[in-house]
């Protein structure tokens, strides 16, 4: 095994970093978000991977000793970890991201850690051990929530109120603004359908010729989403989500006339056959935190271009660490076929992990980093505040629902609502 691959040591700090008043079908996003920084400490080197922050994505597998380059070996030492863990939702939103792939999702930090490490010994970035670069810019899309304008009890926040279509237009043009993405997604699922369906039309008429996406996180029966599909025929580039499950979205693909998209009901390997054979969606949302890091999201790009289905990208609330391993991925990614989601316009800039100026935003995209690894360093005395931040916070998990309640007792996230 090459010398200086041997993996001595594994650190996982969890973090909390500011978050805004986000909606969603399921609730309300808290004041902070939290994920874990993954370390993997080798005699002359470190890798870097970036997670969930809920507790099930805490516990560090016993990895010593095992070279960066088996992959193979750290996915079974993922697995072993987990026998006898029935925990569900590692992710915090119970019901966006099923159980079907625990062992995915707790493997993929420490693959993305060990590529860095792969990548820093070869002197190559992380995108050529992916099979090299396709594009150097990585195009991102401006992601818009309805929101509240500051969480209760404080000050508004910088992007303020959008509770309707007037306020999500504001919210696309501060944004577009600011980052000048060129594609738009609407989070749905929180007022009645119509009122969804004309906020995509004021974006429509507000940008005209950007491509358009809604997103409400199956809160609409089969009929409703039909109906959406037919109001939104041509203006929307696809419907995410639209209805539950692969045969709800079997049902409405029959009649949409755009293509739907899924980070909901094909999250795992075992779920493509099913849906594939029902024609259930055309895009898939890929995501190596729940598709079991970065190579296999590769494998879930092959079986998409097999398949003749699209491919787009999903996020949660992140940081560097996972905007470097996703602009990586994106960049030795031939068959991406959108601009990708990133939820990274809702952080504080000052917020982060990672020694500021590695990654660079420019008309809309990110820059892919040309240096070995992922080409971002730990700034160790940010992870200590953020660190910090998170042992202050209270929070342990996401939960969008309960932050809710504490406004508005009678909300109930059960989907679909409409
Ligand atoms: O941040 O509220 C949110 C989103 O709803 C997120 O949790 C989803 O996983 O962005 C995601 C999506 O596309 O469904
Ligand atoms: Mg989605």
């Amino acid at each position: 095994m090459p010398q200086g691959s041997t993996i001595r040591k594994i650190a996982i700090t969890p973090v909390a970093f500011h978050d805004m008043p986000l909606l969603n079908s399921v609730g309300i996003h808290e004041p902070f978000a939290l994920r874990s920084i993954i370390e993997i400490v080798t005699d002359d080197s470190y890798g870097l991977g970036e997670s969930y922050g809920d507790s099930a994505h805490l516990a560090a597998p016993s990895l010593e000793g095992i070279s960066v380059y088996d992959t193979n070996m750290i996915y079974k030492m993922c697995q072993n970890s987990l026998e006898g863990d029935d925990s569900t939702d590692g992710d915090g939103m119970a019901g966006m991201v099923t159980t079907a792939s625990v062992t995915d999702k707790v493997f993929s930090p420490f693959e993305v850690a060990c590529l860095d490490i792969q990548g820093k010994i070869a002197g190559i970035p992380v995108s050529d051990i992916l099979g090299g670069r396709v594009r150097s810019n990585v195009q991102y899309s401006a992601y818009l929530f309805y929101k509240w304008a500051g969480h209760p009890g404080q000050p508004d926040d910088e992007y303020g109120e959008a509770l309707d279509s007037a306020g999500i237009v504001r919210q696309a043009e501060k944004m577009i603004n600011r980052y000048g993405f060129k594609a738009i997604k609407l989070k749905g699922g929180v007022f009645p359908p119509a009122q969804e369906v004309e906020a995509i039309k004021s974006l429509h008429t507000a940008f005209p010729g950007i491509p358009l996406r809604l997103d409400p996180n199956a809160a609409w029966t089969v009929e409703t989403s039909k109906w959406v599909a037919s109001q939104l025929e041509g203006i929307v580039e696809y419907l995410e989500d639209p209805a539950p499950e692969i045969e709800g979205m079997a049902a409405v693909a029959k009649e949409a006339s755009m293509p739907l998209a899924t980070n909901m009901a094909v999250v795992a390997f075992s779920h493509l056959p099913p849906s594939v054979a029902q024609d259930a969606v055309q895009v898939i949302l890929s995501d190596h935190h729940f598709w079991g890091g970065l190579r296999k999201s590769q494998t879930l790009a092959a079986i998409c271009s097999i398949w003749k289905m699209r491919l787009s990208m999903h996020s949660n609330s992140h940081l560097g660490i996972s905007l470097a391993a996703m602009t990586h991925l994106a960049a030795a990614t031939p068959n991406l076929d959108y601009d990708c989601d990133t939820h990274w316009p809702w952080k504080r800039d000052e917020e982060d992990v990672i020694i500021e100026g590695a990654l660079k935003w420019k008309d809309g995209g990110v820059a892919v980093p040309t240096v070995p690894g992922l080409g971002v360093e730990l700034d160790r005395e940010k992870l200590a505040r953020l660190h910090q931040q998170y042992l202050e916070c209270g929070m342990t998990k996401r939960d969008d629902t309960t932050y809710m309640r504490k406004f508005r007792p009678e909300f109930s996230p059960h989907i679909p609502r409409w």
